[in-house]
C-alpha cells in the first residue's frame, strides 16, 4: 500500500486529502480541511497566502500525528493567481484575487496596444479579463512597486511549493493559464518537440512567449523552468523538517491547476469525452492531444489549458456556482439564513423557466449583492425578475443547464466530436437538481462522480509518477471502479428545448450563432 498527500486548494476552501492505494482500489481520506478566506486590504482583495501555508503545515502534522508514512505530496489550486519573490527569495506582497476590480476595463487598453487576435493566436487561451497577463499589464501600467523589485514570478502551487521545499519552479497547467505562454513555439523551449505535440523526453511543446511577455511591461526573466506534471520539484526543506518534526518527503508537481486535475480523473473509459468541471466554477468542454487555435475558438471564447500527459482542455469557462454561493452570503448579511440543500428544495418548488440570465455576464464577476444584480440583469433584457429566494436560486440552475447546453453544443462544433453524454465531477455534483436539469438540458445523460475530482487527480498523477498506474487511462478505470457514479438519464426533452430557446433570446446569445 503507498499513502500519499494531496492539496487541493479550492476559491473558497481547502483539504489536505490522503491517498490510498490497495489491491488496484482509490480511497480517500480527508486528513484536514480549512475555509479560504479573501481578505480585502487597502481597497485590493488577496489571498491570504501565509495562512494557506499555515494549513498545509497543519495538513502534514496531522499526517504525523497519525502515523502516516507519506511517499510523497502534491498542491494544486485555482489558477491565474500569482505572487512574486524578490532577492534572497524574499515574497513581495501578498497575491491579488483574480475578483480584484484592478484589471476591470484593461483587457481592452491591451488590446489597443496588442490585438485580441494576437494574443489569442499566440496562447490559445480564452479571454477573461483576470488571466495573468491582463493583471501583470494593469500591475505594469499601475507602476506597481513590486515589479521594481520582482526576480520570480510564481503561480499560487508554486509559491507554497518554494516555501515548502525552497525550490523555484514554474508548473506546466497552471503556467498556460497565464495567457503568456506559448504552446506551439514558445520562447525559451523551442528544440522541446513537435509544434503542440508532446516529445519522447516528457516535456510538451511550447514555453513561455519572452516577446509577448516584454510588450505588456513584464521580463522574461521572471519566468522560470517549466516543470511537468509527475516530475519530482524537490523535498520538504530542511527547516520545515525540523519545524514540524517530519521526515523529508518528497514533493511533485501534478495538474496543479486544479481544473487540470479534476479532468484527469474523469472517469472516462473512451478517448473522447465531454466534461463539466462543476463548483465555484463550471469548466466544459473536452480533451484534446492538441491545442485548437483558430478564429472560431477566439469568436466562442474557448480556451486551450495545458493538461497532464500533453493533453490540452478545449473548455468554456461558466460561471458556476459562485452566483448562488453570492446569494447565500447575501441573505445571510440580511439576517437570512438557509441551507444550500434548503434553497434546492425552493428552487425545485418554485415556477419553472420563468426568467434567464447569462451567468457570463460581466454584472456576475465580482463579489457582491448578486439578488439586486440578477434583477438588474433581467431588468435590462425586458423580463419580469425572479422574486424571493426559491425563484432566484430556480432561475440561476435553469440558467446554467442551459448555458451548459449551449458550451457542449459548442465544443462539439469545435472539436469535431459527438458525445453521448457529460461527465460531471466536483462538489457541485452534490446538488442533483442541477445535475438533472443539466441532463434534461442536454438531452443526453449526465454520469456524475466523483466528488472530490482535484484531490484525485492530484493523487493519480504522483501514482503514475511512482510507477503504481502505467498511463492515465489505467488510473481513469481505477477511479471508475473506486468512486460511485451516478447516472441521470434526459426527461422532459419538449419542454427543455422549447426553454433553450427562449434562453437564447433572453441572453442574446442566439447572435453567437
Ligand atoms: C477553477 C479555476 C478555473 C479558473 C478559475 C480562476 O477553480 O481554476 O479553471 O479559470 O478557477 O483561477
Amino acid at each position: 500500500m503507498t499513502t500519499i498527500l494531496a492539496y487541493d486548494l479550492g476559491a473558497s476552501s481547502g483539504r489536505a486529502m490522503l491517498g490510498r492505494l490497495t489491491d488496484n482500489r482509490i480511497a480517500t481520506e480527508e486528513l484536514h480541511r480549512f475555509s479560504n478566506d479573501p481578505v480585502r486590504a487597502a481597497g485590493r482583495l488577496h489571498w491570504d497566502i501565509l495562512r494557506l501555508l499555515h494549513e498545509l503545515k497543519q495538513g502534514l502534522l496531522k499526517a504525523k500525528h497519525k502515523g502516516e508514512k507519506l511517499r510523497s505530496l502534491a498542491i494544486d489550486s485555482w489558477a491565474v493567481d500569482f505572487g512574486f519573490l524578490g532577492r534572497g527569495g524574499e515574497l513581495l506582497g501578498n497575491p491579488y484575487h483574480y475578483r480584484d476590480a484592478h484589471t476591470d476595463g484593461v483587457m481592452n487598453k491591451l488590446f489597443a496596444e496588442i490585438p485580441a487576435s494576437e494574443v489569442f493566436g499566440r496562447t490559445g487561451i480564452q479571454f477573461l479579463q483576470f488571466n495573468s497577463i491582463f493583471q501583470l499589464y494593469a500591475m505594469a501600467k499601475a507602476g506597481n512597486p513590486i515589479l521594481e523589485q520582482a526576480e520570480h514570478f510564481l503561480m499560487i502551487p508554486d509559491l507554497l511549493r518554494y516555501f515548502l521545499t525552497g525550490e523555484k519552479h514554474n508548473e506546466f497547467t497552471n503556467a498556460t493559464t497565464t495567457q503568456l505562454y506559448n504552446p506551439i513555439s514558445g520562447g525559451r523551449h523551442k528544440d522541446n518537440g513537435a509544434a503542440g505535440g508532446w516529445d519522447k523526453g516528457n516535456r510538451a511543446a511550447g514555453g513561455w512567449d519572452a516577446e509577448l511577455i516584454r510588450r505588456i511591461g513584464a521580463k522574461p526573466s521572471w519566468f522560470g523552468h517549466v516543470a511537468q506534471p509527475g516530475s519530482v520539484v524537490g523535498t520538504l526543506s530542511a527547516s520545515v523538517m525540523e519545524e514540524l518534526g517530519v521526515d523529508a518527503i518528497p514533493v511533485l508537481a501534478v495538474a496543479e491547476h486544479d481544473t487540470g486535475s479534476a479532468v484527469a480523473a474523469v472517469p472516462a473509459l473512451n478517448r473522447s469525452f465531454a466534461y463539466l468541471s462543476c463548483g465555484t466554477w463550471s469548466l466544459i468542454g473536452t480533451e484534446v492531444d492538441s491545442p485548437v487555435i483558430d478564429e472560431r475558438t477566439q469568436r466562442f471564447n474557448f480556451t486551450n489549458e495545458g493538461g497532464a500527459y500533453g493533453t490540452y482542455r478545449l473548455l468554456k469557462n461558466i460561471m458556476g456556482l459562485w452566483i448562488l454561493n453570492e446569494c447565500r452570503r447575501e441573505w445571510e448579511r440580511a439576517g437570512l439564513l438557509y441551507s444550500f440543500p434548503e434553497l434546492v428544495k425552493m428552487a425545485g418548488e418554485a415556477a419553472p423557466f420563468a426568467a434567464f440570465i447569462d451567468p457570463d455576464d460581466d454584472l456576475f464577476l465580482p463579489p457582491g449583492d448578486m439578488p439586486s444584480r440578477i434583477r438588474q440583469y433581467c431588468d435590462r433584457t425586458g423580463q419580469r425578475a425572479p422574486d424571493g429566494p426559491g425563484a432566484i436560486v430556480r432561475c440561476i440552475l435553469e440558467s446554467l443547464a442551459l448555458k451548459y447546453r449551449y458550451a457542449l453544443g459548442l465544443t462539439e462544433t469545435l472539436s469535431g466530436q459527438r458525445f453521448d453524454g457529460l461527465h460531471m465531477v466536483g462538489g457541485g455534483i452534490h446538488n442533483t437538481l442541477l445535475c438533472r436539469w443539466t441532463a434534461n438540458a442536454i438531452g443526453k445523460p449526465v454520469w456524475a462522480g466523483p466528488d472530490e475530482g482535484s484531490a484525485i487527480g492530484n493523487l493519480i498523477v504522483q501514482w503514475i509518477a511512482q510507477g503504481e498506474f502505467s498511463d492515465i487511462w489505467e488510473a481513469r478505470r481505477t477511479i471508475r471502479d473506486s468512486f460511485p457514479v451516478t447516472v441521470y438519464e434526459p426527461e422532459a426533452s419538449e419542454m427543455w428545448e422549447d426553454a433553450y430557446g427562449r434562453f437564447l433570446r433572453a441572453t442574446r446569445l442566439e447572435a453567437a450563432f
